[in-house]
């Protein structure tokens, strides 16, 4: 399987290290295309690259992928982005959301009936749900051609 991660860059990186393990965990179930968003040296203005390579790189990335697995609870306009191509694909989303105190995710996101948001408190609740939560949701509509 090969899958997308999505976190936040420059909508804030203070989950950068909870990326990385939710990428640890991920790594068990299929290939990570996107190892570097838990990369802690990467911050909002860390690359080389251009932001039109960037975006170009990113979206090819995320066309061959298998499933989306974005975590939103950091907002970000980028992880957003690529939510709304990935379901205008029709590629599999799966929204990872830790909810506090005066938060909640876009409903453009929670909304979304072609996104599944599963809500965690922490990496080890998550990691005995991730097989069955990248499984397909057999209640999800066919995605259009
Ligand atoms: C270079 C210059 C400035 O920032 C960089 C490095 N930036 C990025 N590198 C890789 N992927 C990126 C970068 N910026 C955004 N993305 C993609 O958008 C990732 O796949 C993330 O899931 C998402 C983060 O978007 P923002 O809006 O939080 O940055």
């Amino acid at each position: 399987m090969t899958i997308y991660f999505a976190g936040s860059i420059r909508g804030g990186r203070n989950d950068r290290a909870l990326y990385q393990q939710i990428i640890a965990l991920l790594r068990r179930h299929g290939t990570v295309l996107t190892e570097h968003i838990g990369n802690q040296k990467l911050t909002a203005s860390g690359e080389s690259m251009t932001d039109a390579e960037i975006h170009d790189r990113d979206l090819e990335w995320l066309r061959r992928a298998d499933v989306l697995v974005a975590e939103v609870t950091t907002p970000s306009l980028g992880v957003g982005y690529e939510i709304g191509r990935a379901v205008e694909w029709g590629t599999r989303v799966i929204g990872l959301y830790r909810p506090s105190p005066g938060r909640q995710v876009s409903g453009m996101i929670a909304g979304c009936d072609r996104v599944r948001v599963y809500e965690y408190a922490s990496v080890a609740e998550l990691e005995p749900r991730l097989a069955e939560l990248l499984l397909p949701d057999p209640r999800s509509p066919i995605p259009d051609p």
